[in-house]
């Protein structure tokens, strides 16, 4: 390598299991490549589609370069740069008047643009604690199915994913690996090939579930029904790990008694799945060691996944299976790792205040919403950072509307000019992974990545963590905690005997140190300590402390007007709303696609390749339809988050999906939604 060609270490920013070691080549300052670190057993080299594109996305010829301010109407898109000093000043002194009145009235949007400790809730949340503004609820993607496992296993823990490879029983449910979990897949193909069987739970026949054995194509918002007949095979035949049961569980008399309401036959009903198949994954889960569940969060994205999760959550113990390392259940492991929150964020800003809080998925209403004694102060400033709300969020129609308020003050950091970016006053240049320090945990996995910059920020792009020590200090901040640079940030998210930072530095990554089989002798974080069939928490809040099937708020067939259930899982070639403007990741993906089965098109007159308006009574949007057997008989798949500019419209799949939220944790409903499709155009 010529000395003007260096690789530097890095970590996949993205929101996705994952988080893949990356390596970045760079030549005469310009990253030219991103690739896989061999070194990282989970990464093993390999990256996804998308991030392999990461330096056309990074050098791509859109970036935000410079500080803007709008000139035309909000969603225009109409702006002229300013000066970093004119932006921040602006921004100093609009949020300082707000604040004077009451700083509630000021509110973060930020999400996992970035899952990055640093560049994510660090110096934004100090920032945003010292000026005492609503807290945010981020419960847009994981709430429901996160508090499903906190009452049940105690925390967001699991099986460690290396183990599944060694599994003879994978249930994939609510998931499409190859997808958006392709590191695990490549696990379960290992497990496969030495001869495990693989069953996916997904009313969508994606590319994992047709290379599984089995596929149940559930109908959206029956996985209880279904754990709940599991649990009723698994009592009346007797596949019970009674000692466990006995030694490491809470409830099981009163799950019993719920569960034995659940014979597969009615499962079958509300799920709309043959009976059989529900018997034969029973008796496979109950006569299989070692067996495994890789749940994922697509089952949670209905009223009922809290509970869904929880009833998932439940059967493991009942067989005993987290007694082997290859057995258990894995949603998410991100409750492993002990993050010095506290330390990066500094809640003890707040000094006593409460701010209200305000939840990320109903921002359309929330924007709407006028001042009142329950509802506090009318938002007045929003500051968004690692997010794409207007593309992202539910019943997008309100969030438009509350975005394009001309009394509400918008600051948008971003790479590019997304469609909430077109709605800012201000909008600020950020860097990317490439070009920042960061460090990273993972949902996936146990390792702990450190991210190096690569390269100098492109154009006049500053790091998120730049801005808010920026803002801090013209606001009249004078905390030392505004002084922390971002490898000072780095050092903090860890007690030194958890992770060694030197390792960090040396090879990337660091695994953190448990054991392979976490609750073989119970030993679960819940209050208990044990397995919480019955949760005393839940009770305590007035709810069933038992799991159960809750109907969606939109079940099949309640409606005439709009019969069909509508699902919007993420399209592999995109992740969430990222990557849509990348050409060549776009030209792979076409245009926004509705599958439908040849039934539910054959009954409209739709044919393959027509354009049709997905409707209901929140909106529609335009999408191409793929007539197939990806979709169930009365379900239809609206692929991908698109950015709404680019679609064929000017809208998407969020305008038809509501703001109802989950039984637990406050979540958003993406995946109850009823519709209606109807041919708008001939085939292209
Ligand atoms: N390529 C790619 N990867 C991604 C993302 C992306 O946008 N693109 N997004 C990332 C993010 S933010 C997340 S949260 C993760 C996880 O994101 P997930 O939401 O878990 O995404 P998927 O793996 O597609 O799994 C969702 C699957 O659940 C199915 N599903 C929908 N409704 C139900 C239901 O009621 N029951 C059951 N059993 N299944 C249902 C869908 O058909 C889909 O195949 O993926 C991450 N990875
Ligand atoms: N219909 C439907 N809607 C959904 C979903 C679905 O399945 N169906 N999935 C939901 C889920 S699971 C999630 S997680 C949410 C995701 O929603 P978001 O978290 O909003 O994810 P993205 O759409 O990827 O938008 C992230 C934005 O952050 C920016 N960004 C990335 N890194 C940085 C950085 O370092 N600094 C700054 N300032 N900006 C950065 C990116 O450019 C991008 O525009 O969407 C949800 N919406
Ligand atoms: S998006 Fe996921 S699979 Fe792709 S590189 Fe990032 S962590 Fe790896
Ligand atoms: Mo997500």
């Amino acid at each position: 390598m010529s000395p003007d060609v260096v690789t530097v270490r890095g970590a996949c920013p993205h929101d996705c299991p994952d988080t893949c070691a990356l390596v970045t080549t760079v030549e005469n300052g310009v990253a030219v490549k991103v690739h896989g670190n061999p070194a990282h057993r989970h990464t093993d080299g390999v990256l996804c589609t998308k991030v392999s594109r990461y330096a056309e996305r990074t050098h791509h010829p859109e970036r935000l370069l410079q500080p803007m301010r709008r000139t035309g109407p909000k969603g225009s898109g109409q702006f002229e740069p300013i000066s970093w000093d004119e932006a921040l000043d602006t921004i100093a002194r609009r949020l300082g008047d707000i604040a004077a009145r009451d700083p509630q009235a000021i509110l973060p949007y930020s999400y996992a643009g970035t899952m990055g400790l640093v560049q994510g809730e660090s110096m934004a949340a100090r920032f945003f604690h010292r000026l005492g503004a609503s807290l945010l609820d981020r419960t847009i993607c994981a709430a429901a199915g996160g508090e499903g496992l906190v009452q049940t296993l105690g925390a967001k823990v699991g099986m460690k994913v290396e183990h599944f490879a060694q599994a003879k029983l994978i249930v994939i449910w609510g998931s499409n690996s190859i997808g958006s979990n392709l590191h695990f897949w490549k696990l379960a193909q290992q497990a496969k090939r030495d001869g495990a069987r693989l069953v996916c739970i997904d009313p969508r026949r994606t590319e994992t579930a047709e290379k599984c054995h089995e596929h149940i194509a559930l109908r959206p918002g029956t996985d209880a029904a279904l754990a709940l007949a599991l649990m009723h095979q698994l009592i009346t035949h007797d596949w019970l790990d009674h000692d466990y049961i006995r030694d490491h569980t809470l409830g099981f008399e009163a799950l019993r008694e719920r569960a034995l309401q659940w014979p597969p036959e009615r499962a079958a009903e509300v799920c709309d799945v043959p009976v059989q198949q529900i018997i034969d994954l029973a008796r496979a889960y109950g006569t299989t060691r070692p067996a495994a569940i890789r749940l994922n969060y697509g089952m949670q994205r209905v009223r009922g996944g809290g509970n869904a999760v929880r009833a998932v959550a439940c059967l493991p113990a009942l067989v005993g299976a987290w007694r082997q390392a290859a057995g258990g259940v894995l949603l998410s492991s991100s409750g492993q790792f002990p993050v010095e929150r506290a330390a990066l964020q500094r809640p003890d800003l707040l000094a006593g205040r409460q701010p209200r809080t305000i939840n990320m998925s109903t921002i359309g209403d929330d924007l709407l919403r006028e001042a009142s004694p329950t509802f506090g102060p009318r938002i007045e400033a929003v500051v968004v950072y690692n997010s794409n709300p207007v593309a992202v969020a539910p019943e997008s129609g309100k969030v438009v509307r509350g975005f394009a308020r001309d009394d509400l003050f918008t600051v948008v950091l971003e790479h590019f000019r997304t469609d909430t970016a077109d709605h800012a006053d201000i909008l600020l240049p950020a860097t990317t992974q490439l070009e920042h320090w960061d460090i990273h945990t993972s949902y996936g996995h146990t390792d702990v990545l450190l991210n190096r910059p690569a390269i100098a920020p492109v154009g006049q792009s500053r790091t998120n963590t730049d801005v808010f020590r920026a803002l801090a200090r013209r606001m009249g901040f004078t905390e030392p905690c505004f002084d922390d640079d971002d490898e000072a940030l780095c050092r903090m998210a860890f007690r030194p005997d958890v992770i060694d930072f030197q390792q960090l530095l040396d090879q990337g990554f660091a695994t953190l140190q448990l054991p392979d089989a976490p609750y073989a002798d119970g030993d679960f974080p819940t209050p208990s300590g044990r397995c919480e069939f019955v949760s005393a928490r839940l009770q305590a809040q007035g709810l069933d402390g038992l799991p159960d099937h809750l109907p969606n708020h939109e079940p099949a067939g309640s409606s005439v007007r709009f019969p069909l259930a509508m699902i919007s899982p993420p399209a592999r070639n995109f992740l969430n709303s990222s990557f849509v403007n990348v050409q060549s990741l776009r030209d792979i993906e076409g245009q926004p696609v509705l599958e439908m089965h040849p039934a539910d098109a054959g009954a409209r007159g739709i044919a393959d390749g027509d354009m049709v308006r997905v409707f209901n009574d929140r909106g529609e949007y335009r999408c191409r339809v793929k007539v197939g057997q990806r979709a169930r008989h009365g379900v239809v798949n609206g692929l991908g988050i698109w950015w709404r500019k680019l679609g064929p419209d000017g809208t998407n799949v969020n305008e038809v999906t509501s703001q109802r939220l989950t039984d637990l944790g406050r979540g958003p409903t993406f995946y109850d939604c009823l519709v209606e499709v109807a041919r708008v155009g001939e085939a292209a």
